[in-house]
């Protein structure tokens, strides 16, 4: 592999959700997806993330991973509703505390610790009382905010925000597929508005509390037309505004995309105040990318969102049935690029990568050629991109360990490292030994390094 930039960091993803477990103890309260879990026929075989993979309890085991991994920075969400059982008022210490012994075991082991406000897990009472569809969560959001950044902020510098508010808004509110399980279509449009708005809120207090930088983590997918007609391009036209430009445009560019595909006028959406635009573009110091493959679009006329995703032929596919295309990431980078020009702040990859139907052989080892390739091919993009002169700081390859996958449950490995559902035990697989030993050439060819 090439050689990166001497600051690029190198590290890896999770999501509080995903990983913790311990959902009902030292008083983490309920979130969404703990309700949405419980609901039948809502996850694959039932699964939920009452243990996920232990991480509250085996999070020094984690850490030391981490260490032998060689990682520079490691991206994590903390858990709103350990936070603020109840979605508001005083903070709840024990949480505190975790977060805390956290990241001081990370810095003790020489890694940044970046962490992410909001990786879905609303807490509970919060959606009870309108969730994302009111204004009042934004300032909820601010609220939390200040307590984590008052906190952390004399150890922790770099802080996200939001982590894919596009999904919450598709999947949680228009689609029902993710909690809170709301399938309300373009009336879920409002909480495009009060994320952004939480995100700028969130901005304010997170530098009123000592944050020295603070970004947004968005997914992005170069929308593909499925074919040349004027519909099909149109169709992809209307994805883009939704998936690439709604969540980005107003932080970057202070105004909304044009939204009439969705029959939204000049005038924008009704929930906007005065003012609102303003808090959401004040300035961010990074954007978080979460790329895993582009979106094949084609009309579908009649329908309130006018398009409907096909199957991209001719790639190899994840576990996922995602198709592996490394050039989307260099044409989606080079698409921001070009299309925010100055305003882009520096970019890091904050996920990247790839499920596989990992299985341990006889011996215990676990092979994932598929993902050594995958990540390969991803970080081969990542450098053309920065050839081209998109400025890429980092790259968070998701994820350490196999975790809950939302909605497909267990089912979906997307770890460096193999989770046995039984006993929780973590086994490396060659990608770990792939990815250390990538970041170990990568750090020995850096400039002044002992090695060079
Ligand atoms: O596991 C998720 C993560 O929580 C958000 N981004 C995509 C990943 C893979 O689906």
């Amino acid at each position: 592999m090439p050689a990166f930039p001497d600051r690029f960091a190198w590290g890896v993803a999770t999501a509080a959700y995903q990983i913790e477990g311990a959902a009902a103890q030292d008083g983490r309260g309920p979130s969404v997806w703990d309700t949405f879990v419980r609901q039948p026929g809502k996850i694959r075989d039932g699964h939920t993330g009452d243990v996920a993979t232990d991480h509250y309890h085996r999070w020094a085991e984690d850490v030391a991973l981490m260490k032998d991994l060689g990682l520079d920075a490691y991206r994590f969400s903390i858990a709103w509703p350990r936070i603020q059982p109840a979605g508001n008022g005083e903070p709840n210490h024990a949480g505190l505390d975790f977060y805390d012994r956290l990241t001081d075991a990370l810095l003790a082991a020489g890694i940044k610790p970046v962490p992410t406000l909001y990786h879905w897990d609303l807490p509970q009472p919060i959606e009870d009382a309108g969730g994302w569809l009111s204004r009042d969560t934004a300032h909820r959001f601010a609220s939390y905010a200040q307590i984590m950044a008052t906190r952390l902020s004399d150890r922790v510098g770099q802080w996200i925000t939001l982590n894919e508010p596009f999904v919450v808004t598709a999947y949680g509110y228009a689609l029902g597929i993710h909690a809170p399980g709301k399938s309300l279509m373009l009336d879920a449009l409002p909480t495009v508005h009060y994320q952004l708005l939480g995100h700028g809120l969130a901005n304010q207090a997170l530098r009123a509390a000592g944050a020295a930088e603070v970004m947004i983590t968005n997914n992005y997918s170069p929308a593909w037309p499925a074919s040349s007609s004027a519909a099909d391009i149109e169709a992809a036209a209307a994805y883009d505004v939704l998936q690439n430009r709604i969540f980005t445009d107003p932080i970057l560019l202070g105004e909304y995309p044009d939204l009439s595909a969705y029959g939204i006028g000049e005038a924008g959406l009704p929930c906007i105040a005065d003012g609102d635009l303003a808090v959401i573009s004040a300035p961010v110091d990074g954007l978080g990318v979460n790329y895993y493959s582009p979106t094949r679009l084609a009309a579908l006329p009649d329908s309130p969102l006018p398009f409907q995703m096909q199957p991209i032929p001719g790639y190899q596919t994840t576990a996922f049935g995602w198709p592996v295309i490394p050039a989307g990431l260099s044409e989606l980078l080079g698409l921001l690029h070009e299309r925010y020009g100055d305003r882009l702040p520096p970019v890091y990859i904050t996920e990247n990568g790839c499920s596989q139907d990992d299985k341990p052989s006889p011996d215990g080892t676990v092979s994932d050629p598929g993902r050594i390739e995958y990540l390969d091919g991803h970080l081969r993009a990542v450098l053309d991109a920065i050839a081209a002169g998109v400025d890429v700081r980092g790259y968070f390859q998701w994820t350490l360990v196999d975790n809950f996958e939302w909605s497909e449950g267990y089912h979906q490995r997307f770890g460096l490292v193999y989770l046995d559902l039984e006993t929780r035990n973590r086994t490396p697989k060659a990608s770990y030994a792939w990815y250390k030993n990538l970041i170990a050439a990568q750090h020995a060819g850096r400039a002044g390094s002992a090695a060079v």
